[in-house]
C-alpha cells in the first residue's frame, strides 16, 4: 500500500496518523499536489490528495472516505466508538476539521494574489468559518483528554490536523492562546508517535496556482 501525501497536507495527515494507529505498513509518497508535474490527478479524478494506492492497483481518495475504508478493511484497533452516539460525535469532529482546513486553503492562496486582485470579503467569510470551527471544537472537547469517549480515535485524528494545520498556515491566529483547554489537549496527543511525528510543514510550490 502506498499512500500519496503532502507535508503541509492535514487530510493526509489523518489519513498517515491512522495508517500508524493501526500499524498498516505503507509507503508515503510525498508530492506537491498544486505543481504540474504532480501524479495525483492520474489517481483522483478530483486532483487532490490523499490518495491512497492499493497493491491491486485500485486507489482509495478523500480523507474521511479513506479512513471509513481503512476503519472497515483493518477494523483492529478500532478509530471509531462503539455506539452510535459516539461514532456521531466523532464525525462531527471530522466535517468540523476539514471545513476549518478548507476555508484556511481558500484563505492561503486568497493572499497569494496580488493584493489589488484579493476579495476581502471573500478573505472574511473564509475567516469566520475557521474562528466559529475552531470555537466549536474547543466547545465539543471542553477539558477532556480525548474528544469522545476514553480512547484516542478519529474525532482526536481530525481535531489535532486541523489544529497543527492553523500552526502552519495561520499562526498569527494564536488558537492556543484562546484556547487553553484545547493547547493542552493538543500537546496531550502530541504525546502520541503517529501524532508527533506527522507534525506539518510548508512545501515550496513552483507552479502559478491562483
Ligand atoms: N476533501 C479533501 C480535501 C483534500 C485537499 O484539499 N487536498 C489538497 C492538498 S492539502 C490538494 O490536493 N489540493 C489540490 C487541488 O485542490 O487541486 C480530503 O479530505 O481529502
Amino acid at each position: 500500500m502506498k499512500l500519496i501525501s503532502a507535508t503541509p497536507s492535514p487530510y493526509a495527515r489523518k489519513v498517515r496518523i491512522a495508517l500508524a494507529e493501526k500499524g498498516i505498513p505503507f509507503e508515503l509518497l510525498t508530492e506537491i499536489p498544486w505543481n504540474e508535474n504532480t501524479t495525483v490527478p492520474q489517481h483522483n479524478p478530483l486532483e487532490k490528495l490523499p490518495v491512497l494506492l492499493l497493491d491491486d492497483g485500485s486507489t482509495v481518495y478523500e480523507s474521511s472516505y479513506i479512513l471509513e475504508f481503512l476503519e472497515r478493511r483493518y477494523p483492529d484497533p478500532p478509530l471509531l466508538p462503539a455506539d452510535d452516539d459516539g461514532i456521531l460525535a466523532a464525525k462531527r469532529l471530522d466535517v468540523l476539521a476539514n471545513g476549518i482546513c478548507d476555508a484556511v486553503v481558500l484563505v492561503f492562496f486568497e493572499r497569494l494574489r496580488p493584493e489589488a486582485h484579493r476579495s476581502l470579503p471573500w478573505m472574511d467569510r473564509q475567516l469566520r468559518k475557521v474562528f466559529g470551527g475552531v470555537a466549536e471544537i474547543a466547545r465539543l472537547i471542553g477539558d477532556r483528554r480525548y474528544a469522545v469517549g476514553d480512547r484516542f480515535g478519529l474525532g482526536d485524528i481530525a481535531a489535532a490536523s486541523a489544529l497543527g494545520y492553523l500552526e502552519v498556515r495561520f499562526k498569527e491566529f494564536g488558537w492556543r492562546r484562546q484556547y487553553p483547554a484545547l493547547s493542552r489537549y493538543m500537546d496531550g496527543l502530541m504525546q502520541r508517535p503517529s501524532v508527533r511525528d506527522t507534525v506539518p510543514y510548508p512545501q515550496a510550490i513552483s507552479s502559478a496556482v491562483v
